[in-house]
């Protein structure tokens, strides 16, 4: 049964990975969108192909999900009510020791990760609350349950994901509000890309000799999630590749 048709799903990342297959999956189960990111040109490409392919209603906002300000007026401006958030934009940024990481690397992934996602989290709930209905759906990941090396500040980003969903669950007791989480292991996207800085040699190391997740294979848990019956609150979901068993145990076998 689908119980997501005509709904408005503001997904924050949709430019690539997993937010951007959540868009078409949402998309494609007759969803309307408003999607986020920096670089407008493939949200503007994004927003005619689902148009055209599946009909359904799609506005873009560009801004930098670390402005407060942005975040505000990004939903504020919006006349939809909001069913689903899906706060998916974040990053890591470097492999730094606790002892000579960058400064700035640290302070992109707090801002984004962390203080990005809040933003978005206190603006829509507010309007959920309102509407006494919606679903908050944040991305975590295992770096959220376990720490490894080089991952002080990523990991500790994605535990206050944790800590934030939970703690968001309690606040909103007693509404019709739901929250949840994902929380997946390697998933092949710009993300290593990104961590390394555009190298991209150490980006296909991260998966190599492995088949890792797709973006695709956590946008069909995502929509899982937001697609149960309004009584059912799925809380948090870890999900590996089948050669992953934590976040450091990686069976790299020929493939
Ligand atoms: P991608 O790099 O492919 O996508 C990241 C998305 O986040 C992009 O759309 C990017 O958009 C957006 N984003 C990043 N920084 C900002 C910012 N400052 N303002 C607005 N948007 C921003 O990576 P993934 O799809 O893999 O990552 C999505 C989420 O999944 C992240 O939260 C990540 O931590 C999490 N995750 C990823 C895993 C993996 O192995 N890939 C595993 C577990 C969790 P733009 O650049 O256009 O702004
Ligand atoms: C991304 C997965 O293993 O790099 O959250 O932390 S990992």
């Amino acid at each position: 049964m689908n119980r997501l048709a005509n709904k408005w799903v503001l997904i924050t990342g949709a430019t690539s990975g997993i937010g951007k297959a959540s868009a078409t999956l949402f998309a494609q189960n007759q969803a309307n969108l408003i999607i986020t990111g920096r670089r407008d040109d493939r949200l503007k490409t994004l927003k005619e192909e689902l148009q055209l392919q599946h009909n359904t209603e799609v506005l873009t906002f560009c801004f930098d999900i670390r402005d407060r300000e942005a975040c505000k007026a990004c939903v504020d401006s919006i006349q939809h009510p909001i069913d689903i958030l899906l706060n998916n934009a974040g990053l890591a940024a470097g492999k730094g020791k606790i002892d000579d990481a960058d400064f700035a690397d640290w302070d992109a992934m707090i801002d984004t990760n962390i203080k990005g996602l809040l933003s978005m989290t206190r603006f829509v709930s507010e309007r959920m609350k309102k509407q006494n209905n919606g679903h908050i759906i944040n991305v975590g990941s295992i770096a959220g349950y376990e720490a490894y090396p080089g991952g002080s500040v990523y990991c500790a980003t994605k535990y206050a994901v944790r800590a934030i969903t939970q703690a968001a669950k309690i606040d909103l007791t007693g509404t019709n509000i739901r929250v949840s989480s994902v929380a997946p292991g390697l998933v092949e996207t710009e993300f290593s890309k990104v961590r390394f800085h555009g190298d991209e040699e150490k980006a296909a190391a991260v998966y190599e000799n492995i088949q890792p997740l797709t973006g695709m294979d956590i946008a069909e848990i995502i929509l899982f999630m937001a697609n149960r019956p309004p009584h059912v609150n799925i809380l948090d979901t870890i999900v590996f590749p089948v050669a992953q068993s934590s976040a450091t145990i990686v069976s790299r076998k020929s493939i």
